[in-house]
């Protein structure tokens, strides 16, 4: 059975196990990870999982970071990466059609998310719950929320041309966007009005994919 290191507070994790879910795999979860432990995140005195610093994990992912995959003696680490294998290997169709530009289209939202959304999301996740009060920055907290709606206009404008983010039927691009506005949701309850964006996210949070190990808030906005 594939198995699959992280914990399910990871945003990249998440991209995994949502993947998971719409290709219909089963899989081993090992929670895993130096940042935070069952009651939260270290910075406010939590242990962590760890087996990330062992020598076993740091074999399977010399990074020693989460998430990383094994799938019957096949080792893969970087979550979007896994998330192309995945789609690729199980279900070409129902992630990409099949095809080759529809494929490529996708993974070019999988890059933007990972280099345009995450870094400002990463600081406004650490200044509004992560980090105990007393650690916290306002003006940290005010670039990251200005530098985060300002890519949330590129996908506006592309939801305002297409059902999804690749044209009109979901795919992997759809996965780490998808996360990116959720965490977003659950996070600023004042946010400004992005149409497009709230008519696909009512239809993809809709999604039993979604549901299964994703739309639970506590994977999101606790530690
Ligand atoms: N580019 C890598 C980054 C991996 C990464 O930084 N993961 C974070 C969790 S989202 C991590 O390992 N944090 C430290 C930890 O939890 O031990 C990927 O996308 O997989």
């Amino acid at each position: 059975m594939l198995k699959l290191w992280g914990r399910p507070t990871s945003n990249r994790t998440q991209k995994v196990l949502w993947t998971l879910a719409e290709v219909d795999c089963e899989f081993e979860f090992i929670l895993a990870s130096a940042m935070m432990g069952p009651g939260g995140h270290i910075a406010k005195g939590n242990h962590p999982f760890g087996v990330v610093d062992s020598p076993e994990y740091r074999r399977l992912n010399p990074n020693g970071r989460i998430p990383t995959i094994d799938d019957d003696g096949f080792v893969l680490w970087e979550s979007n990466a896994i998330c192309r294998y995945l789609a690729m290997q199980y279900a070409p169709e129902r992630l990409y059609g099949n095809d080759v530009r529809t494929f490529a289209s996708a993974t070019r939202w999988q890059d933007f998310e990972n280099n345009e959304l995450l870094p400002p999301q990463h600081e406004l996740v650490m200044e509004l719950v992560r980090l105990p009060p007393a650690q916290r920055n306002a003006q940290n907290l005010d670039a990251a929320r200005a530098a985060f709606r300002k890519r949330l206009d590129i996908v506006e404008a592309q939801l305002a041309t297409t059902r999804y983010m690749v044209g009109d039927r979901f795919t992997l691009g759809d996965i780490p966007i998808g996360i990116r506005v959720h965490r977003w949701v659950l996070l600023e309850s004042e946010r400004p009005a992005f149409p497009n964006i709230e008519r696909w996210y009512a239809e993809i949070i809709e999604r039993p994919a979604f549901q299964r190990y994703t739309a639970d808030p506590a994977n999101h906005i606790e530690g």
